[in-house]
């Protein structure tokens, strides 16, 4: 089942046919004691709706917070020990890939998430800038994992690779997170076997493509849940970026108007433009 926050209220999809969700509060579903039992109900009573319209389609979320792991494929180790050597940095990112306790950092709140279709940013005093497409989760306030979504941690590669005392100031500004294009709402976790594809368009010409697949997640989404929970309650939810093994090389950087397409098969593509 996947679900839609639209600009008409939720709505829930199976094989193709989607139905209007009388719960219009985002944050009661996220909430709820059995999302996937609600909306089998939902598309029980088989009030399907015509003309259901990508472009009224909005990011998944309300009062949630999103969050992000770093460092949880070999590929962004090696990126950020490359990045931050001159800056003596790269010792940290060795030891975080290996450690027990993984790298969780605070991204964005709704305000600062654009949805399918609509712009992401790069700063204005980043140089060297890169999408970074996540699976995403999102767990609601008892810790389940409750559906998958896909995500976009627009980062600031000089900046972080500057002094990674930088890091939120790379991660953290207006437009710096995508989510979406819908939550696909399952408690199993994705297979192991799921590809992540990332392809950037540069005046509609592909700029770059990349693909990883969930094999190379070192950690399993339930842990990272698990530290994430530790100490910290998210009464409305929160998402967890699982953070990214694809990186564009060196030479590399965002430019306004590039058009970036994450892909995870069962989820869906989530599309945005450089503002
Ligand atoms: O440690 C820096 C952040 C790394 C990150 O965002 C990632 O690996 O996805
Ligand atoms: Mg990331």
């Amino acid at each position: 089942m996947k679900l839609y926050r639209t600009a008409n209220g939720p709505v829930v999809e199976l094989n193709e046919l989607h139905y209007r969700v009388p719960e219009t509060s985002w944050d009661a579903l996220v909430t709820h004691s059995n999302l996937g039992e609600y909306l089998r109900g939902v598309i029980e009573k088989g009030e399907t709706i015509e003309n259901f319209s990508s472009g009224k389609i909005e990011a998944p979320i309300g009062s949630q917070e999103v969050w992000a792991a770093g460092v949880t494929y070999y590929r962004s180790r090696s990126a950020r020990i490359e990045e931050s050597k001159d800056a003596g940095g790269g010792s940290f990112y060795d030891r975080v890939y290996s450690a027990e306790r993984p790298e969780l950092f605070f991204k964005a709140t709704a305000s600062r998430v654009a949805g399918p279709g609509a712009h992401v940013r790069i700063r204005s005093d980043a140089s060297w800038s890169v999408p970074e497409p996540e699976l995403t989760l999102l767990i609601n306030p008892r810790a389940e994992i409750i559906g998958y979504t896909i995500g976009n941690d627009m980062s600031s590669r000089d900046i972080e690779g500057e002094n990674p005392l930088y890091l939120p100031q790379a991660k953290v500004y207006n437009g710096s997170c995508a989510l979406g294009p819908c939550v696909l709402v399952s408690p199993e976790p994705l297979p192991a076997a799921t590809p992540i594809r990332l392809e950037i368009f540069r005046s509609g010409q592909p700029e770059f493509s990349g693909a990883t697949t969930l094999a190379e997640l070192k950690r399993k989404p339930a842990v990272l849940v698990e530290y994430l929970f530790r100490d910290n309650s998210f009464p409305f939810g929160t998402f967890l970026m699982t953070g990214t093994g694809i990186v564009p090389p060196d030479s590399f950087t965002l430019q306004s108007g590039d058009r970036i397409q994450i892909t995870i098969d069962p989820i869906g593509t989530l599309t945005n433009e450089v503002a």
